[in-house]
């Protein structure tokens, strides 16, 4: 089988948001088919979205994987109900745990259930700070351009890398 290269962004800001995301990385390790290449550090950041919600801790996981992006994402969404997810009408509210794919190898894909590469990544301090942690430099994200441009054009936004 194929092995593709992934990234997951992983986010919490609930119920202990640190042990959540190493929580996280171990059930996405022991997912068949699937093998960690790389975890960036934690970093905290002011809420996107509405205020009323405590600081998220984030952290993006590199992956190797022979599953298909859809089956990767139902397993995600498993991790997530697993760890006490709950989804609510609010757009962007608090949550345990938020697992997205970032970028599934060069793939670009646009079904009902799944986008890649993630809507939002370009922009977001909180997934390219840690992404660039771990991947090369000159990362070409489908449709948005190189990953050092896209961080050089990205502030920090009150990002900050946990000790
Ligand atoms: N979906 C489509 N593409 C993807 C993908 N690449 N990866 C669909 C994962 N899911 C994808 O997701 C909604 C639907 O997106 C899913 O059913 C899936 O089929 P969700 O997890 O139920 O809802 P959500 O995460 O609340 O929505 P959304 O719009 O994806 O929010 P984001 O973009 O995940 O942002 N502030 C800070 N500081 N740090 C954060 O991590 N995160 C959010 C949520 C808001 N504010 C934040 C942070
Ligand atoms: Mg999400």
């Amino acid at each position: 089988m194929n092995k593709i290269t992934a990234y997951i962004g992983l986010g919490s800001n609930l119920a202990t948001p640190k042990t959540q995301l190493l929580a996280a990385r171990e059930a996405i390790n022991a997912l068949e088919g699937v093998s960690e290449q790389a975890f960036s550090s934690l970093y905290s950041s002011p809420p996107m979205g509405p205020q009323d919600q405590p600081d998220y801790v984030n952290a993006v996981m590199a992956i190797e994987t022979t599953l298909p992006a859809i089956t990767l994402l139902r397993n995600l969404q498993q991790i997530e109900l697993a760890q006490g997810r709950e989804r609510k009408d609010e757009r962007w509210g608090a949550r345990t745990l938020d697992l997205d794919i970032i970028l599934y190898g060069e793939q670009l894909i646009n079904e009902t259930d799944l986008i890649v590469p993630h809507y939002g990544m370009a922009t977001r301090a909180f997934v390219l700070y840690p992404l660039a942690e771990i991947a090369p430099f000159d990362l070409m994200i489908p449709e948005k351009g190189r990953l050092d441009d896209l961080l050089a054009a990205c502030p920090l936004d009150g990002l900050v890398k946990l000790k």
